[in-house]
């Protein structure tokens, strides 16, 4: 062969091609030519472009899995807040840079139209991240996975802030159109409500129940595939959309009230219409309990029937399917498969138990009470009246095991009774989650040790080798490698990109932490993510920030568990160090807060608008120039925590001890190399583990001291009347300081501390709180050892990969392998 024999130039051709493709799109799918095609549409036709790179794969991933019949796993989850997909699509596929320069050399600008994407706000906070990064996870180490969850057509509401307070405008995410799903109509399941349940004796002697007059609602599915990282797999996430039936419309629209039946039919639809705005509350809400229904029904469906085109022994099901609830608002998921046993299938009660039991596993994301979920019986009653009585009869069941193992101990049985009896009685979901499920898992190690001796203290008595821990991760693949491009390719020069699948790599620059040259480009690369950061402050909110000052950001949802008040404290108290003494040497600080409030939570809502105030007091003072700003950026996100976590210093992790399930944003934060200040709680404490407890800033109460405080009676006003610094922060809050115009506004805050008992324990905290941040900023000076503690905190976050968490679960829980999907190359090679 001689030269000219070889493709002169394939990448050429590859550009070409991908050219190509993304014309054709503009031309073909979109209608558009080069005088009419906006950036959006360019956008769309980009995201075609790269959906049918993914398509190929997912056909040959799921024709893996139909001949490998490996057992699969069906993470159900009300919520995926999978963020943006494009850039993450073509990392994972490996064809940024060819489409980067392909579109390039069209004349766009390629930031431009990345921005352009819609983000999939399916979720309230971390729970539905989770949910998204085990998704990535599950892809790229290519375990036979399926995301089941309800295509929202409105996600969470957007954030806006109006006068200092935050105001709700819809996400209406579908209005244009989502490229990287594809309606399947073929996939519909009917989902029964209402009616009554007739039950028989067959011809065997046998009680058959049968649920009849229900009011079918059909679900509808949407697949949106899901690329793992360099290994052909393609995974799915199906979506489930509300349908009205054609029985339906049989039904209403032959009555002739043609109006009023397509009212009913929108009303059948409102079901996958909305995702309900509340993180660690449960709003008791009946369309809230038929989402659930809606999900886990046609979930059931699916799984069965897929089951179905290989086997006909439904013992066989838990040897090939494994179901994650993520947490109980799937659980309805146990009485349907159930139902689906009992009564379709003829499955007896101990067999569909076994298989039922077997199959299911249970992830708690919460021991906060207000959103534990339990289920009014009459709801029940009313609209699943057949899963009512299986659950009475599991509850029935349930308590005979009880009362055998404990005899004579009346008030284990109403405590661990599936049914709550008092006041209203209702169905405790996590109840029966724990009772219909081989496993129960928390999702950080202190978590996990306060279910199995606080909250599930009974039930962990009695099944001790269901309980389990399996700690939180994230995606390195966005949270470093997309959202930090920079401080990828830096860590790539030293260490190479084994950490992309493989983080504990990062152990390796522990060696060149020190190394004056790496450490330099650290600093480099830290400081040109905050000028980023800084020009979208001054975009969005007007204010110039000094890239110099320390970056002390708190984002995450506004809860007062996560006690963003403390901080608040702190801002409050700085800024009045600095009025006390104007010429003294300050080291400076931003305070940069995000995050949402649930529309009905007045609290949360309240802090926003005392954030906001302080922002004001402080950001137009000129005694205190550039030394402190504090910005709150609206409408934290995907994308927007994309931009914030690289440009970090100081990553605020500071619930109250035992209140935090895990937190992820901590990871993240950690990962792109800040330094985290926080309480022992949740998997901050396995942070400090991995990264070195004199490399995190630690302080507060232990959740063995919140307890035992609040057991001997904590007085809040002890601290108030002892601490003067103290008191004069809560008494400019309380007289108005920050709310001029409405003296009285943030009185209700401090009532909450002083005269309601404080129940999060900031005035307990705050000491040790203030004299942690002052050790922050003693360490800022010193931007060597900072730089070094920073290289060392990313250099410890091989643990919080979500592979590493997702390897766990398909170990310990689920008892999977990986399916390995051939590439391209061998598929036309035919082997
Ligand atoms: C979070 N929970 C935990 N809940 O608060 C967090 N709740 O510590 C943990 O890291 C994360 O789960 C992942 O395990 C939530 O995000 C919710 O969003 C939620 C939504 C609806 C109802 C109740």
């Amino acid at each position: 062969m001689n030269e000219y024999d070889a493709n002169p130039a394939p990448e050429l051709d590859n550009l070409i091609l991908i050219i190509k493709s993304f014309l054709e799109h503009i031309e073909y799918t979109l209608g558009k030519d080069k005088y009419t095609a906006t950036r959006y549409d360019a956008f769309n036709a980009l995201a075609y472009a790269v959906r049918d790179k993914l398509v190929e794969r997912w056909l040959d991933t799921q024709q893996a899995y139909y001949n490998s019949d490996n057992k699969r796993v069906y993470y159900i989850s009300m919520e995926f807040l999978i963020g943006r997909s494009l850039i993450n699509s073509l990392i994972n596929l490996d064809i940024l840079e060819d489409f980067r320069e392909a579109i390039t050399s069209l004349g766009y600008d390629f930031e431009e139209i990345f921005d352009e994407e819609q983000e999939a706000g399916l979720g309230n906070g971390g729970l539905g991240r989770l949910a998204a990064c085990f998704l990535d996870s599950m892809a790229t180490m290519s375990i036979p996975a399926y995301g089941y969850g309800i295509r929202y057509e409105y996600g969470i509401f957007r954030q806006k802030i109006v006068d200092g307070a935050q105001m709700e405008l819809p996400d209406n995410w579908l209005r244009y159109r989502n490229p990287w799903e594809l309606d399947r109509q073929e996939h519909l399941h009917p989902v029964k409500f209402y009616g009554r349940v007739l039950t028989t004796t067959n011809k065997f002697g046998k009680t058959v129940s049968e649920w009849v007059d229900t009011e079918d609602v059909m679900a509808m599915a949407y697949d949106t595939p899901i690329p793992g990282y360099k290994n052909n797999s393609v995974n799915t996430m199906r979506l489930w959309s509300a349908k009205s039936s054609r029985d339906f419309d049989l039904k209403f629209f032959n009555e002739g009230n043609y109006i009023r039946a397509v009212e009913k039919k929108m009303q059948t639809e409102t079901i996958s219409k909305v995702l309900y705005p509340a993180d660690n509350v449960i709003e008791g809400k009946e369309l809230r309990f038929k989402q659930e229904y809606f999900l886990a029904s046609a979930t059931i469906h699916d799984v069965l029937y897929r089951f179905k085109k290989k086997h006909t022994d439904l013992r066989l099901l838990p040897d090939k399917v494994a179901i994650q609830l993520n947490d109980t608002h799937p659980a309805l998921a146990i009485p349907e498969l159930m139902r689906v046993l009992l009564d379709l299938e003829n499955v007896d009660w101990d067999d569909a138990w076994q298989i039922t039991r077997k199959t299911f596993a249970y992830t708690n994301h919460t021991i906060l009470p207000e959103a534990l979920e339990q289920w009014p019986v009459w709801f029940f009653e009313q609209i699943l009246p057949r899963h009512l009585q299986i659950i009475f009869d599991i509850n029935k069941y349930f308590l005979e095991e009880v009362a055998k193992q404990f005899p004579g101990d009346n008030a284990r049985l109403a405590r661990m009774s599936i049914v709550e009896e008092h006041w209203e009685r209702k169905i405790r979901m996590a109840h029966l989650a724990i009772v219909g499920s081989h496993s129960v898992n928390g999702v950080a190690a202190l978590h996990s040790e306060i279910l199995k001796h606080q909250l599930f203290r009974d039930f962990y008595e009695m099944y001790p080798e269901r309980f389990n821990n399996k700690t939180n991760g994230i995606t390195q693949r966005r949270w470093l490698k997309m959202s930090n491009p920079s401080l990828s390719e830096l860590i790539g020069e030293y260490i190479g990109d084994g950490w992309v699948t493989d983080l504990y790599e990062l152990e390796k620059l522990r060696a060149v932490a020190t190394e004056p040259e790496f450490a330099a480009r650290w600093q480099a690369v830290k400081k040109l993510n905050k000028e980023k950061l800084a020009a979208y402050i001054l975009k969005h909110n007007c204010i110039q920030v000094n890239v110099d000052s320390i970056f002390d950001c708190q984002v995450k949802r506004i809860h007062e568990y996560k006690r963003q008040l403390l901080n608040v404290l702190h801002v409050i108290t700085m800024y009045n160090r600095i009025k006390e003494n104007p010429a003294g040497d300050f080291v400076p600080r931003t305070f940069i807060f995000s995050g949402k409030a649930a529309p009905a939570y007045v609290t949360a809502k309240l802090i926003i608008r005392l954030i906001n105030a302080v922002a004001t007091i402080v950001n137009n003072d000129p005694e205190v120039g550039d030394r402190m700003k504090v910005v709150f950026l609206a409408n934290y996100s995907v994308s927007l925590a994309e931009h914030i976590f690289p440009a970090a210093d100081l990553s605020e992790q500071i619930s109250t001890a035992g209140t935090e399930a895990s937190g992820t944003g901590n990871m993240k934060f950690a990962l792109n190399g800040s330094l985290t200040i926080g309480t022992l709680d949740g998997a901050n404490i396995e942070i400090m583990e991995e990264v070195g407890r004199e490399n995190i800033f630690i302080f507060g109460l232990t959740t063995d001291e919140v307890n035992n405080t609040r057991n001997k009676g904590y007085n809040p006003r002890d601290y108030y009347s002892k601490l003067p610094a103290l008191r004069r922060v809560l008494d400019q809050i309380a007289g108005g300081f920050f709310s001029p115009g409405a003296p009285d506004l943030f009185r209700p805050i401090v009532d909450l501390l002083l005269n309601q008992g404080d129940y999060y324990m900031l005035l307990a905290d705050y000491t040790s709180y203030i004299a942690c941040q002052d050790e922050v900023s003693k360490l800022y000076r010193d931007q060597n050892e900072w730089t070094r503690r920073a290289i060392l905190n990313t250099a410890g976050m091989g643990k919080f990969s979500s592979d590493r968490t997702i390897a766990e679960y398909a170990r310990d829980i689920w008892g999977i392998s990986p399916v390995c999907v051939k590439g391209a190359e061998s598929r036309q090679h035919g082997d």
